[in-house]
């Protein structure tokens, strides 16, 4: 017993010194300083990149900052090109998106997540708009290419149903179905993933140009071989106010992925990839709906393989 913890505490305690004189040689490394004309000798002609990470650091410190950041944007080193594209970022702001907008295509991965994290707060900027654009089209990093995308669709909800809810102890009955019309919709591709940006989301947006579609698949009515995003609007006429515990939204079919707004308000998304083709889904309406009123329902629907569109029936369901 008093052997095995002698034994704990001493490798305890030499698991700390060398963690210790580990952090003591980092230390001695990192308190290296250059004089300005080995800086410069260093960053001209040094092949010992660490050393010239260090000297760059330095050189950042000092009165030449300005002109060297701008200056080593184009090194060699990715790690380099990474720290002074940080510099223009944290001192200039706004002021250095055309770096940043730039840096979007690097050949490092490290300095292209730079970029798409400082312009993250001026994707309202066209320009910075398009970049991000390019980059989730394009970046040859799939993670960079996602956060891309999340930047680009600021829409967000974890929408709840009732039967989820587990302080709800009642039994669920549906009161009502109303099947929206098979006919009435309106449809426009949308290639360029650019419809939430013009708001066909609206509920005021003008869509007498789109056309008229049915449920059932875009491809045998007039957009053959189409694979991408469309848009679908509807209007429909809710009852007048029955007594509910809750209003759902239930799609029985929408080939592959849909986003879904009623009245303006985004409700929520169904997107499990190409396999959601034939996955009912439902979305609560609850606060959404309008009782005795025109309601306008927009679904974005994403289809990547095959037939696409809403292909199925949508119910209205009055919950007690
Ligand atoms: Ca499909």
């Amino acid at each position: 017993m008093n052997m095995k913890f002698f034994i704990g505490v001493l490798i305890l305690s030499c698991f700390w010194q060398s963690c210790t004189s580990t952090k003591a040689d980092f230390k001695s490394k990192r308190i290296a300083e250059y004089t300005p004309q080995r800086i410069e000798q260093i960053m001209t002609s040094s092949s010992d990149a660490v050393e010239r990470r260090t000297a760059f650091r330095q050189l950042l410190n000092s009165s030449k900052a300005e002109n060297s950041a701008e200056k080593y944007l184009n090194d060699d080193d990715p790690i380099i090109r990474r720290s002074a594209l940080y510099y223009l970022i944290d001192h200039h702001g706004e002021k250095s998106v055309d770096y940043m907008i730039s840096a979007t295509t690097d050949s490092s991965n490290l300095v292209r997540a730079l970029a798409l994290s400082g312009l993250t707060p001026y994707s309202e900027n066209p320009s910075v708009q398009s970049a991000i654009d390019s980059m989730e089209q394009k970046d040859p990093d799939p993670n960079l290419r996602r956060q891309a995308a999340e930047i680009n669709w600021p829409f967000k909800r974890d929408n709840k149903l009732l039967r989820d809810d587990p302080s709800w102890d009642y039994e669920i009955v549906t009161q009502k179905s109303i099947e929206l019309s098979d006919e009435n919709w309106r449809f426009i591709t949308d290639p360029n993933s650019n419809g939430h940006r013009q708001k066909y989301f609206d509920p005021l947006f003008d869509d007498s140009s789109w056309k008229p579609i049915k449920v059932g698949n875009w491809e045998t009515q007039g957009w053959p071989g189409y694979d991408g995003i469309a848009w679908y609007r509807i209007r429909f006429n809710a009852p007048e106010k029955i007594e509910s515990n809750a209003v759902e939204l239930l799609f029985e079919g929408v080939d592959e992925s849909g986003w879904v707004w009623l009245n303006g308000v985004y409700l929520g998304v169904h997107d499990i990839g190409t396999a959601g083709w034939n996955v009912p889904f439902r979305l609560d309406a609850t606060k959404e709906i309008k009782w005795g009123q025109e309601n306008i329902l927009v679904v974005r629907v994403l289809d990547t393989v095959e037939a696409g569109g809403i292909w199925k029936p949508i119910i209205m369901e009055v919950l007690k």
